[in-house]
């Protein structure tokens, strides 16, 4: 073999180890691979060369040389990959999370007032051992008003400003057709409330379109109006407060008879007069009254045997007596800075 060649090969050889021991960055080493094993390479030219040493030396110049290429291929891939791996580790470390870092607060929501309001009223009834009945918000003109002795030419349908699909489809204007649809499947004891959105259309500073009620019923033989007044006045003690005056005032509906409204002292000024309560110290807060014994033979029950009691409240008007709200709409505007209060 010539020496000249042996002498070649030993020294890109060597040269290109102490630049592999030297390289630090993927670019120099990508450079040194293009330098030594590229198409115009030191390595790949000396290869070239074999071909033209004398036939004795040629096939030995060649192993050589090619082990040589072969060894600073695998040492170049391997420093490749270390580097990689080097970098990954490094990027990592840096990257470490401190999760022992407070986070960012989220803003907590709170529980609407009538919500909060109706939660309060369901719990008061419960205690009491009404259970909580529902019915469908969609309704038949039968069960909203026909049922509960409101016949069409009736005026009290007028007071009602209904949202009407047809001439029989509704949207319900109070719960009571729920009680109509208990006292249809099941025979007294009946002790229920209907809790639940209705509508009508009126809208001004103490109307709005939907709101919310709560209606009750107590049926059985001997119930007397002497029970509802039990209830009632349990149910302002507990939502106003132990002291609170009450008052049973007559009143008229067409589904109980006799019927009364209840009024409570005024919240505002304590009974003394004022723009709330128009100077009469009084507010009425809820209607009640018997049941009407034509009511009782619509759904089937005999009027000579079972009497019973029922009641109905607004909660959007108990909620703005009780945090002294002076407009509804307040409740569905939702304003950030009014819902925060509650
Ligand atoms: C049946 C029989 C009788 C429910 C009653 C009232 C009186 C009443 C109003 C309060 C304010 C409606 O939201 S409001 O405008 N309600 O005054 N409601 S007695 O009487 C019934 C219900 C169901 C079967």
């Amino acid at each position: 073999m010539e020496d000249s060649f042996q002498a070649a090969l030993q020294s890109v050889h060597e040269s290109t180890l102490t630049k592999l021991a030297q390289a630090v960055t993927e670019e120099e080493l990508n450079r040194l691979k293009i330098e030594t094993l590229g198409r115009k390479g030191k390595l790949t030219l000396l290869l070239r060369r074999v071909r033209e040493l004398p036939p004795e030396g040629r096939r030995q110049a060649g192993e050589q040389a090619n082990t040589v290429k072969q060894e600073l291929e695998a040492k170049i891939e391997e420093l490749l990959i270390h580097l990689h791996d080097e970098g990954k580790r490094q990027a990592l470390a840096q990257e470490q999370l401190d999760i022992t870092l407070p986070g960012t607060p989220l803003p907590r929501g709170r529980v609407h007032p009538i919500t909060q309001v109706m939660a309060r009223v369901v719990d008061i009834f419960t205690r009491m051992g009404f259970q909580v009945e529902e019915g469908p918000q969609v309704e038949l003109d039968y069960y909203n008003f026909e049922a509960l002795n409101i016949p069409h030419d009736h005026p009290a349908r007028d007071m009602h400003d209904t949202f009407y699909f047809s001439d029989e489809v509704l949207l319900r204007t109070h719960t009571s057709p729920v009680q109509i649809r208990v006292m249809e499947n099941r025979h007294p004891p009946i002790q229920i409330i209907a809790p639940g959105a209705v509508y009508r259309r009126d809208s001004d500073i103490s109307h709005t379109p939907m709101f919310h009620q709560v209606e009750g019923l107590m049926v059985d033989e001997g119930i007397s109006f002497a029970h509802l007044k039990g209830v009632l006045t349990f149910f302002v003690h507990e939502i106003f407060g132990q002291g609170t005056p009450l008052r049973f005032r007559p009143s008229f509906f067409p589904f109980t008879e006799p019927s009364a409204e209840v009024d409570i002292g005024c919240v505002i000024c304590k009974g003394e007069g004022c723009r709330v309560c128009k100077g009469s110290g009084w507010l009425e807060i809820l209607g009640a009254g018997m049941v009407d014994p034509e009511v009782f033979r619509i759904v089937g029950y005999d009027p000579e045997e079972i009497t019973g009691f029922a009641f109905g409240m607004g909660i959007e008007r108990i909620a703005m007596l009780k945090y002294g709200i002076n407009d509804i709409r307040l409740f569905f505007t939702n304003d950030l800075r009014f819902l925060r209060q509650f």
